[in-house]
């Protein structure tokens, strides 16, 4: 296939445009599902001159000197690793793996007691997720460097993480909804967060226990409205609405002048129950839906909302405590969309549509159909007007269907194949990802020409401008994150590294200036400057103010406590010790808990604990923080325990012993550090003399 399809291309794309010599050989009624197949193999497009691609000053544009500080956080995605990279740019060094939805051994992410809640959920513990998309705080449209949100794709969940400590600090389960792809999305002033579901199914409170091929009589698709406090950022499920069942791919607010809307990428809306690649392919459009959410707001406002039972969970991390504490929900408010006029439309948008992107002054909206040939870009004013006239092509399920040309600005003709997703520029530039002709399409908003494209390697999803979603975007760089690197590096075995490529867009033509590795599958990411995040960043935790119901806040306070068959240590962490560090008198069908304590008032002397044998994980123990690790012994002897970050040139005598003694044993409860020494043993003495 070749890399910039240069055949006659229409609005959707065909077999032959496909250009697949092996669909001579397959039966007619098969092209459809082949060509998709193929369409969407991972290496079907492979750019020649892979080589030659960057030019001289690259190395110039990207280094970032030993001791220098890089312009931009970039924080990444993990996809299915569920967790969120942070990465400086332009240089690409990895500063930071943020565990999200995941369990992390490496920092006791929900091992410790105290983040075991935060992945509570109405399944209970669900210790992986899948983080597609991550959103920044606005406030005006801008980003304001408080909380960076992220979405779990499998059990529908959105996290929210402090960017003063860069830690998760609260974890919201969604309701009524069957995977959280269309999330996060902010509002312009982070007034909510949205979500939509990727998969439609029966709602919480109906029986789901229906034939799979009644998708079309029950199932349904819920968009939540989380309210964000403007104080503390703790989110909450505002309102729901409750939407014909399609799958929402992505999503973005209006700003601006189309405050107050948002836009939703549909697919299936052929409501297909099963082989969707080729059943939920057939209609030439989909659907664009435009949600008026301040009209959703006031009919919450006016009681117009239905309460419904469901079960969903809040986990919020309370930083005195250092305790995440979860609540198990009960009611959401719902709004089923076809009851209330004015609320929801739909224009067509070819084919497919994946990214739904909105322009920095608010105006355009682009929809990217995967399989579209083409890129129609809608106009918010020419949506207002085909609604004020009635510009109607007819319903779907209920909701107004607008006339795909009264609410076109314009299509982009032949930018490439398979568009994903769109950014901007501060010039009234727009760039979209082509993950079938691996490239970057560079075109303007207003006249919609193509002006520069780009390879890409390879098979590029997500793209992203500091601040390109935002009302102010900039203008020096650009990153691709790609599915498929194949000779980029040094082979890794089967699975090779997925990878970020950063483009200098700041001159007419797009050059690439870094590749470089990412964690996990990276999708969407987003980037705030440097000087807006460095200087709010904690240092540590004050211990006066740590309310750990088991905090130890000095030597003096560790201790051992039993309290029946629970060994409560509070054990303390300082350069280079554990108090206490010789433990005795702990018994088979025990449960120890490690409260431990980093004294430490330092910037960057976290400690580690770990006890041979722990089926869970170490902690990693920051400075004035308390950190519980639970252990049940599995058998009699010796234990020993120790940190496990190099913190002290005396780091490997940081260490201790837990003896464990068999059920019924009579050895006493005894703790202690330094003082457990021998008793002076005079036989071994006269031994030595007795030799002479
Ligand atoms: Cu295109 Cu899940 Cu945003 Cu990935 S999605 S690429
Ligand atoms: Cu503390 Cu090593």
């Amino acid at each position: 296939m070749a890399f910039i399809l240069r055949g006659k291309q229409t609005s959707i794309l065909t077999n032959s445009q496909l250009n697949l010599p092996i669909m001579k050989s397959i039966k007619h009624n098969m092209l459809g599902l082949a060509a998709l197949a193929l369409l969407f193999s991972m290496d079907a497009c492979k750019p020649k001159n892979v080589g030659s691609a960057v030019s001289g000053d690259a190395a110039s544009k990207t280094y970032v000197a030993p001791g220098k500080y890089d312009e931009y956080y970039n924080f990444v995605s993990g996809g299915f690793s569920g967790q969120l990279a942070v990465y400086g740019i332009p240089s690409g060094r990895l500063l930071r793996v943020i565990p999200v939805f995941s369990v992390d051994p490496e920092k006791g992410w929900g091992y410790s007691e105290e983040t075991k809640p935060m992945l509570n959920t109405s399944h209970g513990q669900v210790p992986w997720d899948d983080l597609h998309h991550v959103a920044l705080s606005q406030t005006n449209g801008e980003i304001d460097g408080r909380w960076v949100f992220g979405n779990g794709n499998n059990t529908p969940r959105v996290a929210r993480i402090d960017l003063s400590t860069f830690r998760t600090t609260e974890i919201l389960e969604l309701p009524n909804s069957g995977g959280n792809h269309s999330s996060p999305f902010l509002t312009e002033n982070t007034e909510y967060v949205i979500a939509g579901t990727r998969f439609s199914v029966p709602p919480d409170d109906k029986n789901g226990d229906v034939p799979i091929n009644t998708y079309k009589q029950n199932f349904k698709g819920t968009i939540s409205f989380i309210s964000v406090d403007k104080t503390n950022g703790n989110m909450d499920i505002a309102f729901q609405l409750q939407c014909p069942g399609v799958n929402f791919d992505l999503s973005h607010a209006g700003k601006g002048k189309s405050h107050g809307w948002f836009f939703f990428s549909c697919y299936n809306t052929e409501q297909a129950n099963t082989l969707l690649e080729v059943n939920a392919s057939k209609r030439d459009k989909d659907f664009i839906m435009a949600v008026n959410w301040k009209k959703a707001e006031e009919l919450i406002k006016a009681g117009k909302g239905r309460k419904q039972a469901v079960k969903y969970a809040s986990n919020r991390f309370d930083e005195k405590t250092h305790t995440a504490v979860s609540t198990i929900k009960t009611e959401v408010t719902v709004i089923d969309v076809k009851d209330f006029p004015e609320l929801v439309y739909m224009i067509p948008c070819p084919k497919s549509p994946h990214g739904c992107d909105v322009d920095p002054s608010g105006e355009y909206i682009v929809g990217s159909g995967k399989l579209a040939a083409l890129i129609p870009v809608f106009s918010f004013d020419k949506i207002q007007k085909a609604i004020a006239d009635k510009a109607f092509e007819g319903e779907y399920e209920g909701i107004p269907v607008i006339k795909y040309e009264a609410a076109l600005h314009g299509e982009v003709k032949k930018p490439g194949l398979g568009p994903l997703h769109t950014e901007f520029d501060d010039k009234g530039n727009a760039y979209t990802s082509m993950f079938v002709s691996s490239e970057v399409v560079k075109w303007n908003i207003k006249d919609l020409k193509v002006l520069d494209r780009v390879p890409t390697y390879y098979s590029v999803g997500h793209l992203m401008i500091p601040g390109g979603d935002s009302k102010k975007p900039t203008g020096k760089y650009l990153i691709a994150y790609n599915k498929i690197t194949k000779d980029r590096f040094l082979p890794t075995g089967p699975e090779l590294s997925q990878s970020a490529q950063l483009y200098d867009i700041s001159g007419d033509k797009m050059q690439l200036i870094l590749d470089y590795p990412t964690i996990g599958e990276p999708h969407y990411a987003q980037a705030v400057a440097a000087a807006t995040l460095r200087d709010k960043s904690v240092k540590f935790f004050k211990i006066e103010a740590n309310e750990h119901p088991y905090v130890a806040k000095g030597e003096g306070q560790a201790k051992v406590v039993r309290e029946g068959n629970k060994v409560h240590v509070y054990l303390t962490l300082i350069r280079s010790h554990l108090t206490p560090d010789n433990i005795e008198g702990v018994k088979m069908g025990d449960e120890v808990y490690f409260h431990t304590t980093n004294l430490e008032q330092d910037w960057d002397v976290p400690h580690g604990f770990a006890i041979k044998g722990a089926l869970n994980a170490e902690l990693l123990v920051m400075p004035g923080e308390t950190t519980t690790l639970k252990w049940v012994p599995d058998k009699v002897g010796m234990f020993p325990m120790y940190c496990t970050d190099f913190c002290s040139a005396l780091h490997q005598e940081m260490s201790g012993y837990v003896r464990v003694s068999p059920a019924g044993s009579n050895v006493p409860l005894s703790f202690s550090t330094g003082t457990n020494m021998p008793k002076t043993d005079t036989t071994a003495k006269s031994k030595v003399t007795a030799a002479k």
